[in-house]
């Protein structure tokens, strides 16, 4: 699928230090590794519905990653995958009677014009579910040989023949240090995987599974569902976490550096995804899992469901500039979970208009210092209210100081803040 196309970053003289980036799976923070080509996979959309502020963060916080990497010269391998057909969007597409491939189409279309105005960087690959059903299916069934995963009789109306992974199989297969077993992503107790799992895509209750947390791997046809060849398995469509590690493994190397998606995705879906992985190759799926906070409305999580969204496009259609509603999104820490408030939306604003007016003022000198500074808290575990911070006290200076701009430092800060941050001044 295509992707979007974002404006060239700047070339900054020096580089990022070391990186340290917070490891859900370890729960600590960790060095990450100086590989020359450091690759990334970001789960991306399921397309029923326009990009609200939380999908907007999620894909801004790893854009900070990817621009922190490129700034210490790396050349980074990143893709994104598009859900683009599973139970939400047949189910919005059949209570609008829209067409489920043209809803898709357009909120694909939509979310790509919207990472394009806020200045994320594209993925290499942008990859959507459908077009990856002939490189799923080998894998299902594959995973059926290894009896790592088996077909659940018909009941209550369901057909014979959906597959489901075994958990706790996947979980005995190797006793290797690095092995997969339940838990070791998510580090929750079985009850809270319970919990989280039927509330997020899974079913637990479903008759003939092995374990309760067994997770769909290949769902047979259905009448008035779409469906593809599925060898073996029969026709039918593909659970979602297979989609992630299927397409991560095609275009990423095994393991690739880090896999990054909302908190929400933690369990089950980066937890199963790492096992199919694990299953089918024998090695981790990512060296490192990341997770970005939730982002709410009014103390309550921004979700399609509950319909309480602030879109992007419609902020951009009121007028709003992308580079405030980035800066609005980048005072928050990557993996603290807040609310996008209008007062905190006027404060990224005045904050853009200060940085804009500081710049014909930058003070000779003074922008190197700011680079490095803002370098070392992006290493930091991309932490951007530091760096933000670290710009609005230069600001502040060169606007009490008010005298000409040293037009190298300008150039410089306006450079620095368009590769680090991603903000065009
Ligand atoms: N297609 C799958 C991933 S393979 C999916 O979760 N799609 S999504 O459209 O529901 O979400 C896309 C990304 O936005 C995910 O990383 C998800 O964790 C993130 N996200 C969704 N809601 C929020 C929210 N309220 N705050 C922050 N991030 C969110
Ligand atoms: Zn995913």
């Amino acid at each position: 699928m295509k992707s979007w196309i974002s404006r060239p970053v700047p070339d900054v003289p020096g580089s990022m230090p070391a990186l340290r980036l917070f490891d859900t799976a370890v729960r600590k923070e960790v060095v990450l590794d100086n590989e020359s080509r450091p690759s990334m996979y970001v789960c991306g959309i399921t397309p029923y519905d326009a990009t609200h502020m939380g999908h907007a963060s999620s894909y801004v916080a790893f854009d900070l990653l990817n621009r922190a990497w490129r700034d210490s010269g790396r050349d980074v391998a990143y893709v994104q995958n598009v859900t683009d057909v599973d139970d939400p969007l047949l189910e919005r597409a059949e209570a609008t009677g829209v067409d489920w491939r043209d809803l898709a189409a357009g909120q694909i279309e939509l979310f790509q014009t919207d990472m394009e105005a806020l200045n994320v960087l594209p993925p290499d690959h942008y990859v959507g579910a459908v077009e990856s059903i002939g490189l799923i299916v080998p894998e299902v069934e594959r995973l059926v040989s290894l009896g790592l995963a088996y077909t659940v009789p018909g009941t209550k109306g369901e057909p014979d023949g959906d597959v489901y992974y075994d958990v706790e199989a996947a979980g005995k297969q190797s006793v290797a240090p690095d092995a997969w077993s339940l838990g070791c992503i998510s580090g929750l107790a079985e009850s809270e995987m319970l919990e989280l799992f039927a509330e997020r895509g899974g079913d637990p209750g479903r008759a003939g599974k092995r374990q309760a947390l067994d997770p769909l791997l290949w769902r047979v046809a259905r009448e008035g569902e779409p469906s593809w060849p599925g060898g073996s398995l029969g026709a039918g469509r593909p659970g979602w976490h297979i989609e992630c590690t299927v397409i991560a493994q095609k275009y990423l190397p095994s393991p690739f550096t880090v896999q990054g998606g909302g908190s929400d995705l933690i369990f089950p879906h980066h937890e199963m995804g790492a096992g199919h992985a694990y299953s089918l190759a024998g090695v981790p799926l990512a060296k490192h899992y990341a997770h970005a906070g939730m982002v709410g409305l009014d103390g309550e999580k921004m979700s399609k469901s509950k319909g309480n969204l602030v879109l992007v496009s419609k902020l951009r259609a009121a007028g709003e500039e992308p580079a405030a509603i980035r800066l609005g999104i980048l005072a928050h820490h990557y993996r603290s979970d807040w609310s996008w408030t209008n007062e905190g939306f006027e404060e990224a604003k005045a904050t853009l208009a200060a940085w804009r007016r500081a710049l014909a003022h930058a003070p000779a000198g003074s922008a190197a210092p700011l680079v490095a500074e803002m370098r070392a808290a992006l290493a930091a575990d991309l932490n951007a209210p530091a760096a933000i911070a670290a710009v609005s006290r230069w600001a502040e200076q060169a606007n009490a100081d008010g005298g000409p701009a040293s037009p190298a430092d300008q150039a410089l800060v306006k450079d620095a803040v368009d590769a680090l941050l991603g903000v065009l001044l």
